[in-house]
């Protein structure tokens, strides 16, 4: 490589599709990183390489474990995937990745592993691989774009990818649109309305984790976990019959980590019984097509030059109260459609 930057020190040249398939297929980093640059373009011809590359590659995704990690800001997701991705790299012989998805990273550039720092030693680790969320103007185009480079990441041969977000909105349902196992993180001695945490999230995970039970914290995280193993009683059984546990962990002294990852090892096992992780995945798929489908046609529609003509009129009229929305919408279809 230095020797095309020597020659061409301005412009690094751009690697063709099977280019970027060859060196993603033997983990070289670079090609990687070039891979998701690509997918991350929102120039169409980029969006066509990009199509290319990953309609390719696909025969060499799916094996990884997806786990989706979720949990309010501070709770320790970053310190946690920190000493849970060197456990799975140093006892478990595991390639690790760490994507994100932030969709308030358009205005903060980028909180959520923008600063790699809390994860120092695993971003250093060459068995681990870590991706800031890209940004975007909407979630699901955040959530694309990370699902997208996931495949990468697995026709690269990671075996775990681990995928982050901040459990304060709509995303945690993104996260878990693309992840087998969904941990949920949270702390001892706040309720959960405190902790933001809403009901709908505590539903989604398969494993809720009392984090920081570390020094003296750990008697209340305990009881902590005997009220949320209690709570969790109460919501209805997972597909698939597994059943959701509450755990305690402590990324600063270890405890718990280890036992996460068996959870996660028999989570897999039941789903195997039943054909569960097909199943799941297959949903996933056509529920992401669905929404491919949904935001590419409201782009295209909402482009169209007529409506784009028509539209402020029509507005005019709603917002004036003199037509109703539907009627609007059928005036604007039947331009397109016509
Ligand atoms: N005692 C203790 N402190 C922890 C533990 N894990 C994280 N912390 C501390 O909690 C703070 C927040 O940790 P982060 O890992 O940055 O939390 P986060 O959930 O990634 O936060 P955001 O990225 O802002 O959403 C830091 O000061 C950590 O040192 C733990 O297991 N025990
Ligand atoms: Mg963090």
């Amino acid at each position: 490589m230095a020797y095309i930057y020597l020659i061409f020190p301005m412009k690094p040249q751009k690697l063709t599709t099977n280019e970027l398939l060859q060196r993603i297929y033997n983990s070289d980093l670079l090609g990687l990183s070039k891979g998701i640059t690509l997918i991350e373009s929102t120039l169409e011809k980029d969006r066509l390489q990009a199509e290319e590359l990953l309609n390719n590659l696909l025969p060499k995704t799916g094996k990884s474990i997806r786990i989706g990690i979720t949990g309010v800001p501070g709770v320790g997701k970053s310190t946690f995937i920190e000493a849970f991705g060197e456990y799975l790299i140093k006892e478990k012989q595991k390639r690790v990745a760490v994507l994100a998805i932030d969709p308030s990273s358009q205005q903060t550039k980028g909180s959520i592993l923008g600063d790699k720092t809390r994860m120092e030693k695993l971003a250093a680790n060459p068995m681990a691989f870590i991706r800031p969320s890209p940004s975007g103007k909407s979630l699901g185009g955040v959530a694309n774009k990370t699902r997208e480079t996931l495949l990468l990441c697995e026709a690269a041969g990671y075996d775990v990818t681990i995928i982050e977000t901040v459990g304060v909105g709509q995303s945690e349902t993104a996260v878990k649109g693309m992840t087998d196992f969904f941990l949920l993180l949270m702390l001892s001695g706040a309720g959960d309305e405190l902790q933001g945490i809403k009901r709908g999230i505590m539903e989604m995970a398969d494993l809720l984790a009392i984090n920081k039970a570390d020094g003296d914290n750990i008697k209340k995280a305990n009881l902590a976990k005997a009220a949320y193993k209690n709570a969790l009683h109460l919501l209805p059984p997972h597909e698939f019959g597994w059943t959701p546990e509450t755990t305690t962990c402590s990324s600063l002294t270890g405890d718990g980590i280890e036992a996460i990852w068996k959870t996660i090892e028999s989570y897999y096992d039941k789903l195997e019984q039943n054909d569960g992780l097909i199943k799941i995945r297959e949903k996933q798929q056509k529920e992401w097509l669905k929404e491919t489908l949904q935001s590419r046609l409201l782009e295209d529609f909402l482009d169209h030059s007529e409506v784009r003509k028509r539209l402020p009129v029509l507005e005019n009229q709603v917002i004036a109260g003199k037509i109703i929305p539907s009627t609007a919408t059928r005036e604007l279809i039947k331009l397109v459609l016509s």
